[in-house]
Order: structure tokens, then C-alpha cells, then sequence
């Protein structure tokens, strides 16, 4: 175990007092100090939005990508060396906005990168635009009568897609949700941990009161291995919505079905000789 501290960086967060982005970031040090890891042995891959602010507040090799497309560079870092252990924090907006297409790709073929949604169904980085998670009915400044869709289910949306790691936690408890950032990183596949984090400026609906008096653990009877119990639990909400593992299946990961990468990492394999580069150039003079 080394310290917290060491993730640090010269930069204060400039999250706005309470903002739940602080539970995530506080949670993932401690995972992170408890693996033993050095911020040299893993890449952090954002999105943008509030939650991406972190890429200046977590010490590690970082990539902040367009609004939408953390998931396919994390998977471009994951398959040049698969030796890198690759996480993905995301929004919102940016994974179910844009980009939901990346997320069931990357589940169905269960690359082995693990991320960590921060789930304030709003923008917050926008100022407080509804997001594709916001319940219906909630009214913000660009659905000022109210959402007129039925929110996105993230969780429900992994389990379908064939992830094979399923998680929800909550950034009022960071313990809790430490342990399921280091399952998730132990796990050996697609990882998908879906983070109530109350964004205190521009929802107070969903507020860490309203998410502490919905939620409760699923005991330690429920067996987290079968997909189609792991659906029916996606589709609790309201009074009693499930935190916890949903899911979990061990299986073979993407890169595990790839010869090339089986002995050394594409970053170690030398590159095509002068002779055929040049032949290949040639082609196109
Ligand atoms: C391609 C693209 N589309 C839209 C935007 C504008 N934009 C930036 S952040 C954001 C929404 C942020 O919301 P979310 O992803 O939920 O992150 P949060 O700020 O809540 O953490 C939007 C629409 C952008 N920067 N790039
Ligand atoms: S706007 Fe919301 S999500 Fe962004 S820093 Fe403030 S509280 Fe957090
Ligand atoms: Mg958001």
C-alpha cells in the first residue's frame, strides 16, 4: 500500500463545494494506493465534462479525449500495450449523448479496461442541461416544462450489452464504492461501474439525501451471476434501487483472442523493415 498522496497533483480541485466528483476522485486514490500502483502504472482516459476536470488532479499517464469518445482511445491505448492498465472515467452526457455506441461495443467485447461513470444525470460542465439519464419530468434550463423522454438505464444497457463486470455505487460512500473500483480493476474483462454523484449545483433533485433515502445494498445472498436477474435489478428505481455487483462473469477478453499481441505488446514488436515501408511508399509517388 502506498499513499494517497501520491496521486496528487500541484492542482486544487475546482469542483464546487460537495460535488460528488470529490467521493469518485477520494475513492479511486484509495484503490489505487491500496493495488500498490504507481501513477506510472496506469492511464487514465476522460471524457469531457466536470468529471474530466480530474485529468488535472489525479497524478498518472492521462488522455482527456473529445465530449463522447473516452471508450474507443482508452481501447486504442489498451490494444498498442495491453500490458497498460486502462481506466475510463466518463459522464453522463458523454457516454449516453454521445458515444453510447462505444460503450456497448467495448462490453460486448469484453476489452479488458474498466470504467467509471459519473452518473449526475445532468451537464454539469454545460451549466445544467438535461442529460439522457435525467428522470422524467426534471426540469432544467433546456427542458424548462420538463424531460419528456424516459431516461437511459445505464445499468440495464451494460447488462444487455454483455459486460462482464456490472456495478452501481454511490460518491457518498467512498469506501464502498473503493471496493467496487478495485473489484473492477481485479476483474479481467469489461468493467462497468455506474456512480450516483450528485452534482449539487445544477440538480437538486437527486441530491445525496434523495439518493441515501432510494438505495440500499443488495445482500450478500445475491449471487451476482445471472444475467437475467442482473436485468430485473436494472429496472428497480424509485423507492429501492440496488448498489452494489450486479454482474460478474469470467470469460475470455478481446485481447485474448488476438496471436499478435499473445507473447509482447504491439509497442514492443519492431517495426516493418526499410525495405517493405519503402516498397509501400513507392506504390504512391
Ligand atoms: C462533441 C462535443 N459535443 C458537445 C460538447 C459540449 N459539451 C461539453 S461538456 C458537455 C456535457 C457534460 O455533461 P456530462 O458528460 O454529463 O459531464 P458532467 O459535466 O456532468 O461531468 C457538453 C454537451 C463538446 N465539448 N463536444
Ligand atoms: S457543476 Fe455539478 S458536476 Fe460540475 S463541479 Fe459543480 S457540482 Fe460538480
Ligand atoms: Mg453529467
Amino acid at each position: 500500500m502506498i499513499s494517497t498522496s501520491t496521486f496528487n497533483t500541484p492542482c486544487t480541485p475546482n469542483w464546487c463545494p460537495g460535488c460528488g466528483d470529490f467521493g469518485i476522485w477520494s475513492a479511486l486514490r484509495r484503490a489505487l494506493s491500496n493495488l500498490g500502483w504507481k501513477p506510472s502504472d496506469f492511464v487514465m482516459v476522460y471524457g469531457i465534462g466536470c468529471h474530466g476536470h480530474m485529468v488535472n488532479f489525479l497524478k498518472s499517464y492521462a488522455f482527456e479525449t473529445l465530449h463522447g469518445r473516452p471508450i474507443p482511445v482508452a481501447e486504442g491505448i489498451k490494444l498498442a500495450n495491453n500490458k497498460l492498465n486502462v481506466i475510463v472515467m466518463a459522464g453522463d452526457g458523454d457516454t449516453f449523448g454521445e458515444g453510447t455506441n462505444h460503450l456497448v461495443h467495448a462490453a460486448r467485447r469484453n476489452i479488458d479496461i474498466t470504467m467509471i461513470l459519473h452518473d449526475n444525470q445532468v451537464y454539469g460542465l454545460t451549466t445544467g442541461q438535461t442529460a439522457p439519464t435525467a428522470q422524467k419530468g426534471f426540469k432544467t434550463k433546456s427542458t424548462p416544462y420538463g424531460v419528456l423522454e424516459e431516461p437511459v438505464n445505464p445499468i440495464g444497457i451494460a447488462v444487455a450489452a454483455g459486460a462482464t463486470f456490472i456495478a452501481r455505487g454511490f460518491a457518498g460512500d467512498i469506501p464502498f464504492t473503493q471496493s467496487l473500483i478495485e473489484q473492477a480493476i481485479a476483474h479481467k474483462g469489461f468493467s462497468f461501474i455506474d456512480v450516483f454523484q450528485p452534482c449539487v449545483t445544477f440538480n437538486k433533485i437527486n441530491t445525496y439525501q434523495w439518493f441515501s433515502d432510494h438505495t440500499y445494498y443488495l445482500p450478500k445472498e445475491y449471487g451476482a451471476n445471472d444475467r437475467g436477474e442482473a436485468y430485473k435489478k436494472a429496472l428497480e428505481w424509485g423507492d429501492k434501487i440496488p448498489l452494489g455487483i450486479l454482474y460478474k462473469e469470467e470469460k475470455p477478453t478481446y485481447e485474448d483472442g488476438i496471436p499478435q499481441i499473445k507473447d509482447k505488446p504491439i509497442i514492443e514488436t519492431p517495426l516493418p523493415t526499410r525495405e517493405i515501408m519503402d516498397a509501400f511508399i513507392n506504390e504512391f509517388i
